[in-house]
């Protein structure tokens, strides 16, 4: 069984905050994807395609596309037990 490479969809000191703090303390292995808001990469048909709310973060875990930071971090959470 392979490890799992999460994909977090984030933007600095925004709602992906959560999300990113937990996969640090998790110590889960993931990849930080900057989506500039500045540029308003958010809107951007790509990201779309994987969130159509247009919303920042986006968690993908394999084939599963979770968005709203509260349901990736009970994805988290279920997914990492601590006990
Ligand atoms: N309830 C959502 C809120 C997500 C949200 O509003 N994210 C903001 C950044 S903190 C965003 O993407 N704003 C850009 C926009 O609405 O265009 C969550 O917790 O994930």
């Amino acid at each position: 069984m392979g490890v799992n490479l999460y994909k977090l969809f984030y933007y600095p000191r925004n709602a992906s905050w959560a999300p990113h703090m937990l996969l640090k303390e998790i110590g889960a292995e993931h990849e930080l994807i900057l989506v500039d808001r500045k540029s308003e990469q958010q809107k951007s048909s790509e990201y779309l395609k994987l969130n159509p709310t247009g919303r920042i973060p986006t968690l993908v875990d394999g084939d599963l596309v979770i968005a709203e930071s509260a349901a990736i971090c009970l994805h988290l959470c279920d997914s990492h037990p601590l006990i």
